[in-house]
């Protein structure tokens, strides 16, 4: 049987507001994973909480949800344990770089074979509209009515600062450019960082796909950090595209001397014990 966009759809109904970015960031995942020709059975999808967490029974994959900013460790140990799995983790911006920086950092550091997406909606939504790093300076939010006083974490700047192998922008209102960024993301050997530029039409209203899509500005592959840097700082358009790639550098698993002669997955390595015995003793 042929793979199409439905061998990834469950009966679940969506409850994300009317508008919300999610609806086209999971086409366009589906929509990648079917033409890069993957069987569902080859996939797992790492989730954790909030609206985007909330997708994690709307899309056919072998899903993993965890706490909130722990779906990248979660990705981590999957691919770990069985790299012929296409392993993706999707993440908030508020489990990306509040309860789970530390993940992003050291995943990109240790440059793991996965594809982390992150869903850039300015807010913690699912909570109901709170301040995040990367809502802008001044925004009046719940719990912030004389706007938010911090600076912002720009999440290209951050990634870029680290030496990654992969960093694309999306957006959300491009769901057939977003899907061209994301097979990119999961073709690609390393960590593979996606944000995508994603609306939400309840908690940050004035972001409308009116305003994004005069913002956004499609930009070609590069392998130069400075030319990204450039893209990500131009303060009159949001680049949009794979900013930057290094097919240079060794993905983690690879580097470990000690598995280079071992044909075997970890998985495959596993041995069943029967403990019953133990169980008994309970
Ligand atoms: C450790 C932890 N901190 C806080 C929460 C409360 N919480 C639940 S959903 C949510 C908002 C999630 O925001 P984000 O990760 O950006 O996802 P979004 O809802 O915007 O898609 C928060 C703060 C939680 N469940 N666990
Ligand atoms: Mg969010």
């Amino acid at each position: 049987m042929s793979i199409t966009i439905d061998s990834y759809n469950t009966d679940v109904k969506n409850t994300w507001c009317p508008g919300c970015g999610n609806f086209n960031i999971h086409l366009a995942l589906k929509k990648a994973l079917a033409e890069l020709k993957k069987d569902p059975s080859e996939v797992v999808i790492t989730f954790d909480i909030g609206c985007n967490g909330n997708g994690g029974d709307k899309i056919k994959a072998f899903n993993i949800k965890g706490l909130h900013g722990r779906a990248l460790p979660i990705a981590i140990g999957a691919h770990l344990a069985n790299r012929e799995m296409t392993t993706i983790a999707t993440i908030g911006d508020g489990g990306c770089l509040h309860e789970g920086i530390d993940h992003l950092i050291h995943g990109i550091r240790s440059n793991y074979n996965i594809t982390v997406l992150i869903h850039n909606n300015q807010n913690f939504a699912l909570t109901t509209g709170q301040i995040t790093s990367t809502t802008i300076k001044g925004k009046r939010m719940y719990g912030f009515p004389h706007g938010k006083t911090e600076g912002d974490i720009n999440i290209g700047e951050l990634v870029l600062s680290l030496n990654p192998s992969f960093y694309a922008r999306g957006y959300s209102g491009d769901c057939i450019h977003l899907t061209e960024i994301i097979k990119e993301g999961i073709k690609h050997r390393g960590f593979s960082v996606i944000e995508i530029i994603q609306l939400c039409p309840t908690y940050n209203r004035e972001f409308s796909h009116d305003v994004a899509s005069k913002l956004v500005k499609k930009v070609d592959v590069s392998d130069s950090i400075e030319k990204a840097r450039k893209h990500i700082l131009n303060s009159k358009n949001l680049s949009i595209g794979v900013l930057y790639q290094n097919k240079k550098l060794t993905d983690y698993y690879s580097s470990l001397k000690n598995r280079k002669s071992i044909k075997t997955e970890l998985v495959d390595e596993v041995k069943r014990k029967n403990i019953s015995n133990i169980l008994a003793k309970l």
